[in-house]
């Protein structure tokens, strides 16, 4: 790392103490812009990256609540507003325990980055919570969300900050904080959350768009070496919106994917995952991952506890969690025959799992590119909100697929442009910091 983005990449370790995920995605960004750094020298006399680094601003709040047991619970909420050089705030929440401050950080300080990447004029931010919502009622569930948004409503709104799901929060969660924000401040302010009902602001193939993204980044990746995702074997972990969604994009193209995941262990599928089936078990049914192979019989086997990337495959699409691919797995997926992943998730490649892949020669999406598509047709659905209007399947998908070519194009050029040819890691993170860069030294010292 150049020597002057090393003194401040300490600098940042040290006013963040213990926040490790946040330091990681910080380390990936900077390990690229080092060739940006010595060709621009103003935006270090600017103060640019130093400034991109500390929030804007952050919030943490208290969310209590009473569950079905008449037992008061007490959770932690939280809204980092990141970076608005470019748009409002922009990015989901995530209700899950494993969630404080560092990983808000991490997956705000992506977001400024992946949203810049989409061309959509969005700014960075994330938030969520520590709630559980495993095992949690429908009536538990909307308590909390009430709750939650009645202390983050005066922080959002269609012009200042636009949350959206992430883990934990899909459908279901968004209805209930809209109409809470919708009760408080007595406004159908449509735009100030994505990811809504497709009868009351939600747009068209919001619900698909990480997932098919990712897989549209994938295929793009393979088209540049003469290849496409039909006929691929397919490698997909969790079995949430992004993950099930991938799969869905991966039959249209002639893929067969032959795994899925939760917390508790993987499935793999030799005759293809049945999306239907799985649907219904995880949608539906909020169910665990081994009923899959329960009910599937024959081609399908549970395994508990162990890793998907032990399954060999052609392409990966890991769309659980971060870090959830680590060194060992990429070594193996290689040896496997690997060609391509592209990330649904946000960082689910470990640092080194990353620098494997690349050394070996795999094309490799990183998620703040590959996972743009989400948060690109979040930026649809505000575009339909402001403008009263909806959108048909097919013109909002056909958007996707252009900004997704767009991403996949841009990160190309600019790898070429910096000395690193095919590198996505590199240009991703070059394209989205030079937009957001350039706009902030436009705006002044703010
Ligand atoms: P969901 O809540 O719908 O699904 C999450 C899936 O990942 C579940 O199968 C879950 O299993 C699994 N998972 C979560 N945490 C862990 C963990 N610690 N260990 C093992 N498995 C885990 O979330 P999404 O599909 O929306 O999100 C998945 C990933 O994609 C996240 O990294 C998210 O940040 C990213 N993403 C999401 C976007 C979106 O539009 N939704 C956009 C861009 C990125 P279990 O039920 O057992 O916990
Ligand atoms: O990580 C992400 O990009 C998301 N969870 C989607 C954010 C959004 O605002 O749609």
């Amino acid at each position: 790392m150049e020597r002057g983005l090393e003194n401040l990449r300490d600098e940042v370790f040290r006013r963040n103490p213990g926040e490790s995920e946040f330091h990681q995605a910080v380390t990936e960004v900077f390990e690229a812009l080092g060739p940006v750094v010595s060709r621009h020298p103003e935006y270090a006399d600017a103060g640019i990256l130093r400034r991109m680094c500390e929030p804007e601003r952050q919030i943490i709040f208290r969310i209590p609540w009473v569950d079905d047991a008449g037992t008061v619970q007490i959770n932690r909420g939280f809204r980092v507003e990141f970076n608005s050089a470019l748009g409002p705030y922009k990015g989901g929440l995530r209700f899950h325990p494993s969630v404080y401050l560092g990983i808000i950080k991490f997956l705000g300080f992506e977001q400024i980055f992946k949203n810049a990447l989409t061309g959509m004029p969005i700014g960075g931010g994330k938030g969520g919570s520590d709630f559980d919502p495993a095992g949690r009622s429908d009536a538990e569930v909307m308590r909390f969300c009430q709750s939650f948004m009645t202390e983050l409503y005066r922080h959002i709104g269609e012009h200042t900050d636009v949350p959206a799901g992430d883990i934990g929060v899909g459908a279901r969660e968004i209805g209930y904080l809209f109409g809470q924000y919708k009760r408080i401040t007595n406004r159908f302010e449509s735009g100030v959350l994505t990811g809504k009902g497709i009868t009351w602001g939600g747009s068209l193939v919001r619900p698909e768009a990480t997932g098919y993204g990712a897989v549209m980044f994938a295929d793009r990746m393979l088209r540049t070496h003469g290849r496409s995702m039909e006929g691929q074997r397919v490698l997909v972990s969790g079995s949430g919106n992004v993950a099930l969604n991938a799969i869905a994009k991966a039959e249209q193209l002639g893929a067969v994917a032959v795994t899925a995941s939760d917390s508790s262990g993987y499935v793999v599928d030799e005759a293809g995952i049945d999306l239907e089936l799985l649907r219904e078990i995880k949608e539906a049914r909020r169910g665990r991952i081994s009923e899959y192979a329960e009910q599937r019989g024959g081609t399908a086997r549970f395994v508990a506890g162990a890793s998907v990337w032990d399954v060999p495959g052609t392409v990966a699409i890991p769309s659980a969690t971060q870090n959830e691919l680590d060194e060992n797995a990429a070594q193996t997926l290689v040896k496997n025959g690997l060609i391509a992943v592209a990330e649904g998730a946000n960082m689910p490649s470990t640092q080194k799992a990353t620098e494997l892949f690349l050394q070996a020669g795999v094309l490799f999406g990183p998620g703040k590119a590959a996972n743009a598509g989400g948060v690109a047709t979040s930026a649809l659905e505000m575009q339909q909100n402001a403008s009263r209007d909806t959108w048909s399947f097919e013109n909002t998908h056909d958007r996707l697929e252009t900004i997704m070519t767009g991403v996949h194009d841009r990160c190309l050029e600019t790898a070429d442009q910096y000395g690193a040819p095919g590198n996505y890691v590199v240009g991703a993170n070059i394209a989205g910091f030079i937009k957001v860069a350039d706009a902030m030294l436009a705006q002044g010292v703010v």
